[in-house]
């Protein structure tokens, strides 16, 4: 296995020493009672060195020099304890807001904080994008880090699961490379994030996998103003999970360095040596309030601050050195210099640090490096066979696509064939409950196709753990209907992670569900479609195929590309007999942002997509035995979409309808008649009419069902009155 360079060049195999800014690194730490003078010495220095980082921040915000600032202190002798346990580029780190001296034990320096703070371009935690202390550092392993409190556990349990795949894929070119034998992943969060219901899920699937994850929780008692005793029943979440299979659960005094130390290097010696999970319950202190907008003088008695005071890290363990005969007064005085000095000269070189410059604001939204709009996306029809089934086009696009990517792993609500392999000698397999997985279970194996937990969020945020590591994860999400659980994880987490991070890591993945109405009886809650409030996610791309080639050329695009993709699949178009067509071959792609004329036309032009592109053709069928000659354009992806091509035809026809499934209000059409209304003011003969359901729920009853979702007819009276107005 090779082992890769620290921050410093260095590598953990051969540094008996200190990262810069950092204190004794693991490889040379003894236990706790065996440690020498300055390895303690080091500890303190590294924890000290924390707690100035954080004064000097909030005097750079007093001064306006920085813009925002939440402190570790109080977290010090349990970060430091954990970053000397773990080893910096070899584990893998997804911290939170408190977490600043495990950064500095795993290398972080005071200037890379300092930069973050200010904003610099230079920041390595995220060019100037992200908050100071959300923690990011491609080289140590630390993965960049969002605000939502809890997202980030998911994201460890996919990056364990990713490192025991490498180790199982042996088809993967240099995967040797991507993984430690004995890694261990890191999620640390606090007290009140435990009351998150991802938490849970990612400890769930930890104890149902047995993965090497550390879950740290730094119980403060405090959620900003909210006790504990409001997030956890009992106050103890340790208590909680006590009978959780195969978890390690540790508690330890967090302000209290030997006894994190000795806690830490239990929880790791666990997990290096694959027993499973690890869970360590530290208490600390939150000395600084929450962050500096906060006072805690508001809800804490001044007797209860002055208790916590006690218990403050430094002052236990610079008591502790002096007490051990370790380190005098002027020891520590001397110590205590030398971090200022570092500290001052790291702040003054940030804050005369350059600022990413004003053109780059729109940078990394996507991948910089691959196009999928580009011709090299644009492949050549090499149909094969006999027209068939959209549902058939997506297994077999996904059937090729994994044996010419071993990265793949595909996992979803009963995507497996059987999750009791034992069984498949004996049963045709499940493979999704529209089947469109069927088969790749039995093809590539338990490994690369399985089953997740009936959890939407728990799929979405493994998935980008394993993503920010170079898997390609294909997922299923069972329903669009039900997709909202894993809302927080698209929004703020797949679709923000390369930009967030400045590009130093990105989660390409393809989701797809299964969307959309006209199924007699779908009802509000299978026949939902929802493509606007995606579009809306700047980060991911949005493809929303009508017949069964685009879906498969679709499909290799979002697979090979490096982006996010929201693949929509209609239910109602998974096996209708218009939208069949022959295999368009093994290397057919279509390019996102290329839309497809499905019909000529000079008098109007129906702009479509989805289910809606059959019944526009159809209306405009009947709009030519009425002498109007309709034009239907089906967009195929949503985001990005072709602007060229609409534009285009509005200048021939100068007349357009824009005709989708979703409801009318906010609907993707909303924002098409809006771009049309303000560049193509001047082109146009007739309003911009859409056609659109209803601004109601799909309701059950078919009757109904008809009423709400545009049809032909709604289509026909459109082009209609558009043409004749
Ligand atoms: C999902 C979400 N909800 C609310 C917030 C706002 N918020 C930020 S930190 C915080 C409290 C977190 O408390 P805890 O987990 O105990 O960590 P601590 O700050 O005490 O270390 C809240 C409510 C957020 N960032 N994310
Ligand atoms: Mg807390």
């Amino acid at each position: 296995m090779k082992s890769r360079p620290q921050a410093n060049g260095r590598t953990h195999k051969d540094t008996a020493e200190t990262p810069r800014g950092g204190a004794a690194s693991s490889a040379s730490l003894e236990m706790p009672g065996e440690m020498s003078r300055d390895q303690m010495l080091h500890i303190y220095r590294t924890m000290l060195l924390s707690r100035r980082i954080d004064d000097k921040e909030i005097q750079l915000k007093n001064q306006s020099l920085i813009f925002f600032q939440i402190s570790g202190a109080g977290h010090e002798a349990i970060m430091v304890a954990a970053g000397l346990t773990m080893k910096a580029g070899y584990d893998w780190f997804f911290p939170y807001y408190r977490d600043r001296a495990l950064c500095l034990a795993l290398g972080m320096t005071p200037l890379e904080m300092f930069l973050s703070a200010v904003a610099a371009k230079d920041d390595p935690n995220s060019g100037g994008r992200q908050m100071p202390s959300h923690w990011g550092h491609k080289k140590l392993n630390i993965v960049s880090q969002s605000s939502p409190t809890g997202t980030q556990c998911l994201h460890a349990v996919g990056c364990a699961e990713a490192g025991l795949l490498y180790g199982k894929l042996k088809d993967i070119p240099g995967r040797e490379a991507e993984f430690e034998q004995d890694e261990v992943s890191y999620v640390s969060v606090g007290d009140g994030t435990t009351a998150e219901g991802e938490f849970w899920e990612s400890l769930s699937t930890a104890c149902v996998k047995q993965l090497p994850v550390i879950f740290m929780i730094e119980d403060n008692g405090y959620a900003i103003s909210v006790p504990v005793e409001v997030q956890t029943p009992g106050g103890s979440v340790s208590h909680l999970v006590e009978n959780y299979p195969g978890l390690k659960v540790l508690r330890c005094d967090g302000t209290d360095v030997l006894e994190s130390l000795k806690t830490m290097q239990e929880a790791v010696a666990y997990c290096r040596a694959r027993k499973g999970p690890a869970f360590v319950h530290a208490k600390v202190v939150r000395p600084y309030s929450h962050s500096h907008t906060d006072d805690e003088r508001l809800y804490k008695t001044a007797a209860e601050r002055a208790e916590e005071a006690k218990r403050d890290p430094l002052t236990r363990f610079a008591a502790l050195l002096k007490e051990r005969g370790l380190a005098s007064d002027d020891d520590l005085l001397a110590i205590a210099k030398d971090v200022d000095r570092e500290v001052g000269e790291a702040a003054d070189t940030a804050v005369k640090a350059e600022r990413p410059a004003r053109d780059t604001a729109g940078l990394y939204v996507y991948s910089p490096d691959v196009d999928p709009t580009s011709s090299a996306f644009d492949s050549q029809l090499q149909p094969e066979g006999k027209p068939d089934t959209m549902v058939a086009g997506i297994n077999r696009v996904m059937k090729e696509e994994m044996a010419v990517n071993p990265r793949i792993v595909m996992f979803g609500e009963d995507v497996a064939d059987a999750t009791h392999e034992e069984n498949l000698s004996e049963v045709q397999g499940k493979g999704g409950v529209f089947k469109v997985t069927h088969g790749l279970q039995k093809a590539y194996g338990s490994d690369r196709v399985f089953n997740s937990p009936l959890a939407e969020a728990n799929i979405i945020g493994r998935a980008v753990g394993m993503a920010v590591r170079g898997l390609k994860p294909v997922v299923e999400i069972q329903f669009f209907d039900y997709i909202w659980p894993a809302m927080m994880q698209l929004r703020n987490e797949v679709a923000m992670m390369r930009y967030r991070s400045s590009n130093y890591f990105s989660c390409p993945m393809v989701i797809r569900t299964a969307t959309g109405g006209y199924l007699r009886g779908g009802a509000p809650y299978h026949s939902q479609n929802g493509e606007s409030i995606f579009a809306h996610c700047p980060g991911i791309r949005v493809v929303y195929p009508s017949n069964a080639q685009d879906a498969a050329g679709l499909l290799r695009t979002s697979i090979r590309c490096d982006d996010p993709v929201l693949f929509l699949e209609h239910k109602h178009l998974y096996r209708q007999t218009y939208n069949k067509g022959e295999y368009p071959g093994a290397n057919y792609m279509v390019p996102f942002g290329k839309a497809a004329t499905k019909r000529e036309g000079t008098d109007v032009v129906v702009v479509t997509y989805g289910a809606l592109v059959q019944r526009s053709i159809l209306a405009a069928q009947q709009a030519e035995k009425d002498g109007i000659s309709a034009m239907v354009i089906d967009l195929r992806t949503i985001m990005p979409f072709d602007w060229d091509a609409i534009a285009a035809a509005v200048k021939k026809t100068n007349r357009i309808v824009i005709a989708h499934e979703d409801q009318l209000t906010c609907g993707f059409g909303a924002e098409l008649a809006a771009r049309v209304a303000s560049d193509l003011f001047e082109y146009l003969d007739a309003p911009v009419r859409r056609v659109a359901a209803m601004d109601t729920p799909v309701a059950y009853c078919p009757d109904l069902e008809e009423v709400i979702l545009p049809g032909s007819a709604d289509v026909l009276a459109a082009i209609k009155d558009t043409a004749a107005y």
